[in-house]
């Protein structure tokens, strides 16, 4: 399995976000790449290569110009204002106000949010597109016959929607590289989102679609972020109706409970037939994840990587979330070494 890395993601430096009333450095930071790769480095996956760049018309196949063009400029406009420091988001829409993208960048960085987890400083743009570039390059891989591959993506995407970014999420990298393989010529195209919180960016992008099934395991919308999406009964809209399957669970699931909603949806996923599986990989369902409240251990990932093997199916694993900095290779590795072994 090859692993698709750039050193590019350590742009997306010294950014902060809104937590508990305090402004606090970034849960979403650079050490989790490098712990992946030092804990990679130790197991013999495969070979670390780099990415290819795409460009954007890929990315525009998934996000809406004015909002590709937002996060292209926002550093730029801010810089140019004089304004010091990371850009944070802090003023959104209430339902009857009006969608117009304000002139003012404080506007701006609202109108294009649905929270304070995404903070803009110089090199975020950069990282942003050669994450993007490392899930492309995973897709293309697959369409070039790999059995599987891994983008040690950062940041991470499953929270993007085509126009708005949230939840450390900028672009939708799991979301791109599906589209890439339907360019591609794929015609059913299935995405694992195994990640702590509900995928709610690669759920509305494919909402109404039947060529891209969206099966989400993740913690209840009820008690936990995003809050708003993520509910059982959301199983898609129009021609989609059927293609999106939930499975939210509970604060305090272990893998006993947890394992069972991947066999349901690994159920669903094989009724589908698709020609390639895209996981969104968040291994924030560890018990020590310092935003989450699972209780899966490191062992537990070997099994959940051997379930997703099961499926036999090309496999592209797109990094996600995990804020457990001293697990999180430990955790990323099991997985991807129980989906070799499995
Ligand atoms: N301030 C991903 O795992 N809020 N995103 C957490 C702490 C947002 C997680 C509360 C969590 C976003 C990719
Ligand atoms: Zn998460």
């Amino acid at each position: 399995m090859q692993v698709i890395h750039s050193p590019r993601h350590l742009g997306h430096s010294g950014h902060v976000e809104l937590n508990d009333g305090r402004i606090v450095p970034a849960f979403e930071k650079p050490e989790r790449v490098e712990m992946v790769l030092k804990a990679i480095a130790g197991r013999d996956l495969g070979p670390l290569v780099g990415p290819q760049p795409h460009g954007l018309d890929p990315v525009l196949r998934v996000h809406e110009p004015d909002y590709v063009r937002f996060l292209a400029n926002v550093w730029g406009l801010w810089t140019s204002e004089g304004r010091e420091g990371p850009a944070l988001p802090s003023f959104w829409r209430a339902p009857g106000m009006r969608s117009i993208e304000p002139a003012a960048l404080d506007g701006k960085l609202g109108h294009f949010s649905f929270d304070a987890g995404c903070c803009i400083v110089a090199g975020t743009w950069d990282a942003v597109q050669a994450s993007a570039d490392l899930a492309l390059t995973g897709a293309d891989l697959l369409m070039a016959g790999e059995a599987s591959a891994f983008a040690l993506c950062r940041p991470p995407g499953h929270h993007a929607h085509a126009g708005t970014m949230g939840g450390y999420c900028y672009l939708n990298n799991a979301a791109i590289a599906a589209q890439a393989l339907r360019d591609g010529g794929m015609t059913r195209v299935a995405v694992l989102d195994v990640d702590y919180h509900h995928g709610n960016g690669t759920q509305a992008i494919f909402y109404d679609r039947a060529d891209v099934l969206v099966c989400n395991i993740h913690a209840d919308p009820m008690q936990e972020f995003p809050y708003f999406l993520g509910h059982a009964d959301e199983l898609g809209a129009g021609p989609g109706e059927g293609f999106n399957a939930n499975y939210p669970l509970p604060w305090g699931t272990d893998f006993a409970r947890w394992s069972e909603a991947l066999a349901a949806a690994s159920a669903r996923i094989a009724t589908f037939a698709p020609d390639a599986l895209i996981v969104s990989l968040g291994v924030d369902t560890y018990q020590g994840d310092p935003i989450s409240r699972f209780r899966l251990d490191s062992p537990d990932y070997l099994r959940m990587g051997a379930m997703i093997a099961g499926l036999g199916l090309p496999t592209l694993f797109v990094m996600e979330g995990g804020y457990a900095v001293e697990a999180i290779g430990v955790n990323v590795a099991n997985t991807l070494e129980g989906f070799l072994q499995g």
